[in-house]
């Protein structure tokens, strides 16, 4: 098993690296006929890109999808789904100097020390181009969600290194670069990406990311657990190293009478558990977070060895993100959205007979 497909009813594999031709996905067991159009990518695949601000990597990609199969007159046939995009902006010339060298702190070492090769062009498939046609295949999960069961899917950025938003307004999110749910604070956000960068180091950041609407019911015990399942997923986005769900590490600290989610007629009266109980949606949000690491492309010198073991300084030029984190916010709803939509079908397919089971409860007091 090479690890490269993920999801079991709608199953995805991305394929390509950062520096090759292009990059590209299968998406198999998507239903047939939902309308989807080549144009439809553009909105997600531009917020995740690169080079939309001063704060990402200046590498300009225009990041068109082609659809190479599985849809007819505009709507998916269910056959797989294959869809391409081009790669037009490789600079390959900015890795040479460390082609014979390991990033610390970089997937460079492990896929030496696993394969015995690499492709030391912008970091192969440890790129952060992986991502694309994550975002890009999740656009048709968020699609099918919303249209079979009215489940939406979105996230903001939740940390910034030691930044943390003072308030919070969805509406602020899609407004500024960060997908920052604050607005007064984007400036301070400016001024301190605009000092880290002059800095030449890189900082780590949060992400959270919820779904609304998500019938009770969705998930599996044991092993398909819908919450063992959004981490693994979030958690296989490069870069990632911390997932939780709902109040995840805090609940160390909680007692059960503070953590339980007390339920009425009316509604569950909180969400500690993050709308998931024994790995199965209660129909609360589905809340989910995950931490991406520093960069570690830096200019600024750091101790590492060169294929032949030798000690050398390691010194990254090139187009790096300061802050990968800062256009995560969409990687990790396609993610969702993706495992989301597996899930549904999973479900459909064993308890689709099941119907409404009394009593439902409402997510939340406000319904
Ligand atoms: C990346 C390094 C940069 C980023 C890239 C991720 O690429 P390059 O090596 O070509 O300058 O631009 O991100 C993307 C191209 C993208 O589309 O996300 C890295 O080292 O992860």
């Amino acid at each position: 098993m090479s690890s490269n497909s993920f999801g079991r009813l709608l199953a995805v594999t991305t394929f390509g690296e950062s520096h090759g031709p292009a990059i590209g996905c299968v998406i198999d067991g998507c239903p047939p006929g939902l309308e989807i159009a080549p144009e439809e990518f553009a909105h997600d695949l531009q917020r995740r890109a690169t080079g939309k601000s001063r704060h990402t990597s200046a590498r300009r990609e225009a990041d068109e999808v082609e659809i190479l199969s599985g849809v007819y007159e505009g709507r998916t046939t269910g056959t797989p789904i294959a869809l391409l995009i081009r790669n037009t902006d490789q600079r390959s010339k900015d890795y040479g100097s460390i082609a014979a060298q390991f990033r610390p702190g970089h997937a460079d070492y492990s896929y030496w020390q696993k394969y015995g090769i690499r492709d030391p062009r912008g970091g192969g498939r440890s790129s952060a181009r992986e991502t694309t046609m994550r975002v890009a295949a999740g656009v048709i999960a968020k699609k099918w969600l919303r249209q079979r069961y009215g489940v939406t899917v979105r996230g903001h950025l939740s940390q910034l290194g030691e930044i943390v938003p003072a308030g919070f307004d969805w509406s602020a999110v899609e407004d500024n670069p960060f997908f920052w749910p604050h607005a007064p604070q984007v400036p301070e956000l400016e001024a301190y990406m605009d000092a880290l960068r002059k800095s030449g180091d890189s900082v780590g950041a949060r992400v959270n990311v919820i779904a609304d609407g998500v019938p009770p019911g969705w998930g599996e015990p044991i092993y398909g657990k819908l919450d063992g399942e959004i981490a693994a997923a979030l958690m296989s986005i490069n870069a990632v190293k911390g997932v939780e769900i709902g109040d995840g590490f805090a609940s160390a600290a909680q007692k059960g009478t503070e953590h339980r989610d007390l339920i009425t007629p009316e509604g569950f009266q909180s969400n500690h558990a993050g709308g998931i109980l024994g790995g199965i949606a209660t129909g609360q949000q589905i809340v989910a977070s995950m931490v991406l690491k520093p960069t570690s492309s830096l200019r600024l010198p750091g101790a590492t060895v060169d294929v032949a073991g030798n000690p050398v300084d390691v010194i990254t030029t090139g187009r790096h993100d300061p802050c990968v984190g800062i256009r995560a916010t969409p990687i990790a709803e396609a993610m969702l959205a993706l495992v989301l939509m597996d899930q549904a079908l999973r479900h459909r397919a064993q308890c689709g007979d099941v119907g409404d089971v009394s009593p439902r409860i409402p997510g939340s007091l406000d319904g």
